[in-house]
């Protein structure tokens, strides 16, 4: 079996869980639950120095993070659907959607980071308004350049719908007022992708 390190929350974990579940592999990875596995979890966990989640423990005990990476070993593991796209231009489209989605959790995480790590007296609103900027202006450009995918989505279209999720669950679906077109997309992702609507984070 193939050991995920997992927050009930974490939109980098979704994705690999998305992953896998279109991939057909859900029976060969187990999610460790932090409060039930605590041990392994936390070895695994601190096996990753830079203490995050996901990482995994592979069926021969390499251990790989982060998200982009499993979500990349999954996709060697059935042929189809193909998730990362073998090479040219059609790959690097899907790696350049996939970590604008990366930046988009990472900045709206230091958002809640800054509120959950922070105390209020050290609250700094003009960094906390320069990483909210980075997400609205990402919306913005991702309203304008919609990307469709061909057949079925791929990783970056998985990223993408992972990090709208987690705005939605963050910053209570704000992005929505002014993305209408996105809304539908994410809408048509959702119904083209059950395992989006059963990783569902809880609110
Ligand atoms: N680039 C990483 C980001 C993972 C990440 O930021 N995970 C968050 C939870 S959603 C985390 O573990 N945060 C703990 C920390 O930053 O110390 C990935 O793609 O896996």
């Amino acid at each position: 079996m193939i050991e995920v390190t997992q927050a009930p929350t974490s939109p980098f974990v979704r994705k690999v869980r998305i992953a896998s579940a279109m991939k057909g592999l859900d029976d060969k990875v187990v999610y460790l639950d932090p409060e039930k596995d605590k041990e392994r979890c936390a070895n695994l966990r601190a096996a990753n120095p830079l203490e995050k989640v996901p990482a995994a423990r592979l069926e021969d005990g390499t251990l790989v993070f982060d998200s982009h990476v499993i979500c990349e070993y999954l996709d060697t593991l059935s042929p189809t659907p193909r998730l990362f796209p073998a090479g040219g231009r059609e790959r690097l489209e899907t790696l350049t959607l996939g970590a604008l989605a990366d930046g988009i959790m990472d900045a709206s995480i230091l958002v809640v980071y800054e509120g959950r790590f922070r105390t209020p007296e050290t609250w700094h609103q003009p960094w906390v308004d320069k990483q909210q900027a980075k997400v609205d202006t990402s919306v913005a450009f991702l309203e304008s350049h919609i990307s469709e995918w061909k057949g079925h989505p791929d990783y970056g279209h998985v990223s993408i719908a992972c990090a709208l999720g987690f705005l939605d669950l963050r910053q209570g679906g704000k992005w929505r007022k002014s993305s209408p077109k996105l809304v539908q997309w994410l809408d048509r992702f959702a119904a083209a992708v059950p395992a989006f609507a059963k990783t569902a984070p809880p609110s």
